[in-house]
């Protein structure tokens, strides 16, 4: 068949110039421009705004440490909650009593925001939302037994979340999509504890939620948990779990971020093996859910030096890494069809 080229190179004309219209941003097209790719992709991103992102990362901050249990905890709950039904969100907030590894009773709070509930076509979005009790990878004793500020563990992740609710309220993607805030992640058992092992001690929320989810029967295609996202020169390598347990997504993930121009926050290797909320999602749930977590191969923890420490505060967070992952999750998720 003798194709007419001068009519489809027209209408490829057209059909961009009204994709170029109005004030979204079109990074799909351009980042496969720039790769030297095939044709652009045809869906819309909203642009994820890094300073707002920010901003609700040091709206966090602001409460102080978010330790189960304290005042500043619950008010940045209540402050989580607000934020999503202000983004339209339809809200579910989780509560449990959660048993720490003292056998502290944590009163803990799982807060979800889900968009489109009744769609069957779903993708989760997650983060711990709680801070770490201890700052145990200090030096000093003393230090080691106050929390944590988390900006980057904690903050960070959410702080990209909210302002993906956000943008979902402006301009919806095709799909279902929920976010998850889970709460005692970081209370996990600390290096001077020197009390009876016990096994799961971390990710108590995310546990909670994948054995009583929020809605009966609940089930998403895959999800994206967004653990220390904030950090100056983070690097994100594929996470081992995830890598064995949800390969096509970390291969999705990756491909996106390298196609937006994210190469060096993404790099095309693979990690350790963490275990952290995504497992129990897995696990539990039952969900391939995707760990992008920083990993830093020349610090002794892998996490980078301020891990665990007084110096996750906000200094350590830099709008660039927030805006490389969140631009790469946004792409992902309203390619999803
Ligand atoms: C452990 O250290 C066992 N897991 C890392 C999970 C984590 C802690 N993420 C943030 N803080
Ligand atoms: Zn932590």
């Amino acid at each position: 068949m003798k194709r007419n080229y001068p009519l489809i190179a027209a209408a490829l004309t057209l059909v961009f110039a009204i994709a170029s219209c109005g004030n979204k941003s079109r990074q799909a097209a351009a980042g496969d421009a720039a790769a030297g790719g095939t044709l652009p992709a045809s869906v819309v991103v909203p642009a994820f705004n890094a300073d707002s992102a920010y901003r609700y990362v040091k709206e966090q901050v602001d409460f102080g440490p978010r330790v189960p249990n304290t005042a500043a905890h619950r008010a940045c709950g209540d402050y989580l909650i607000g934020k999503l039904k202000q983004f339209g969100a339809q809200v579910h907030v989780q509560e449990a009593d959660l048993v720490a590894y003292d056998n502290t009773i944590l009163k803990a709070r799982n807060i979800i925001g889900a968009y489109r509930p009744d769609s069957r076509r779903r993708v989760l979005l997650c983060a711990h939302w709680d801070s770490r009790p201890y700052a145990d990878a200090e030096r000093g004793k003393k230090q080691q037994k106050q929390p944590i500020l988390g900006a980057n563990d904690g903050a960070s992740g959410v702080g990209v979340l909210l302002e993906i609710a956000r943008l979902i309220q402006q301009q919806a993607p095709a799909i279902g999509v929920d976010i998850v805030f889970f709460d005692a992640e970081d209370y996990g058992i600390p290096s001077f504890y020197r009390g009876p092992y016990k096994a799961d001690t971390w990710c108590l929320g995310s546990q909670y939620w994948a054995r009583v989810p929020h809605v009966q029967g609940y089930n998403a295609r895959f999800g994206i948990l967004l653990d220390m996202v904030g950090g100056r020169g983070a690097t994100f390598y594929r996470e081992r779990f995830s890598q064995r347990t949800a390969p096509a997504e970390v291969k999705k993930i990756w491909e996106a971020a390298h196609r937006l121009g994210f190469g060096s926050f993404f790099p095309q290797e693979d990690g350790t093996e963490v275990t952290d909320d995504h497992v129990y999602v897995y696990n539990l749930a039952h969900i391939p859910c995707v760990d992008i977590i920083n990993y830093d191969p020349q610090s002794d923890t892998g996490f980078g030096d301020f891990w665990h420490t007084h110096d996750d505060d906000l200094n350590v967070i830099d709008p660039a890494t927030l805006n490389a992952v969140g631009r790469t999750v946004m792409e992902v998720v309203y390619n999803e069809k």
